[in-house]
């Protein structure tokens, strides 16, 4: 059986996991505590040197990236539905999606996340404690976009970049879903599997509503994206009950600050 090395609330995580759901894998699902630095024990860096989830296991094989894990799982998912677009201009879009999405839309959400959600549980911990969290991290631009997030919040410089990525990102989505149900095309793919934990993340962060009113086909997307079954299965019944707790301590101001930095643009 496939083995997930995850995390509950890992985007690049759901990513495989709704893809996995799709195909009609069955797969074990291995929990990395990313908050307790679980990716940074030397046995799970065996598996993955980037000290990141996810982590996918076939038999003998590690496969590290999501956008890799999604696109192996869908060559070798025979059995379930195509993940890949018919025709060769859909794919082109698809691989632009993926592309885009896992440069420069998953560091902007870990700016964003981090700086909300997950700010006020690294406060928590001791100066050493912090210290060799980040001592720990293996890419120095992440440790650096942690470090901003954390210390400055939504004031970090970085935050305005990444509203601005979003902003661009949602507005693209936007265009693509007027002129077809789906990102890729007029059938759900690989990119809308991908776009989803992101969108999602939007949602979470309550920052989707800054978009309501002038992406109604962004909002119509994920109203279906809602409705099948691997959302459910796959993210909302994922979350731990403290998961919910650090999304619904979010309040309105990131959205407000969201507003603020796109008026200044
Ligand atoms: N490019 C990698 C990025 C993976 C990644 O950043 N994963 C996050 C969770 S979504 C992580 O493990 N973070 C660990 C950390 O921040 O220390 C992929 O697509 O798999």
């Amino acid at each position: 059986m496939l083995i997930l090395y995850d995390g509950t609330t890992s985007v690049c995580g759901i990513k495989a996991r709704v893809t996995l759901a799709e195909k009609g894998f069955d797969f074990e699902s291995r929990n990395v505590d990313l908050r307790k630095g679980e990716q940074f024990a030397p046995e799970y860096l065996k598996l993955n040197p980037n000290a990141v989830v996810p982590t996918l296991i076939d038999g003998e094989e590690i496969i590290v990236e999501s956008s890799v894990i999604i696109q192996y799982l869908d060559d070798i998912g025979t059995d379930g539905p195509s993940l890949l677009p018919k025709t060769p201009l859909d794919r082109a879009q698809m691989r632009l999606w993926l592309k885009r999405i896992d440069d420069p839309i998953h560091p902007a959400t870990g700016t964003l996340t981090h700086a909300t959600a997950f700010r006020p549980l690294f406060l928590k911990k001791s100066p050493e404690e912090q210290k060799a969290h980040f001592e720990a991290m293996p890419d120095p631009a992440r440790r650096a976009r942690q470090e901003a997030v954390y210390k400055d919040g939504l004031d970090a410089p970085i935050v305005a970049n990444a509203v601005r990525t979003f902003d661009q990102f949602v507005k693209d989505a936007e265009t693509a879903l007027t002129r077809n149900e789906y990102l890729a095309g007029p059938a759900y793919s690989l990119a809308d599997a991908a776009a989803t934990p992101y969108i999602n993340r939007l949602d979470v962060l309550k920052l989707l509503s800054v978009w309501q009113t002038e992406c109604p086909n962004v909002m119509g997307w994920y109203d279906r994206i809602r409705e099948r079954p691997s959302f459910k299965s796959m993210i909302t019944d994922y979350m731990t009950v403290e998961d919910v707790a650090r999304f619904e301590a979010i309040d309105d101001s990131t959205a407000d600050k969201a507003r603020q930095i796109l008026q200044q643009s």
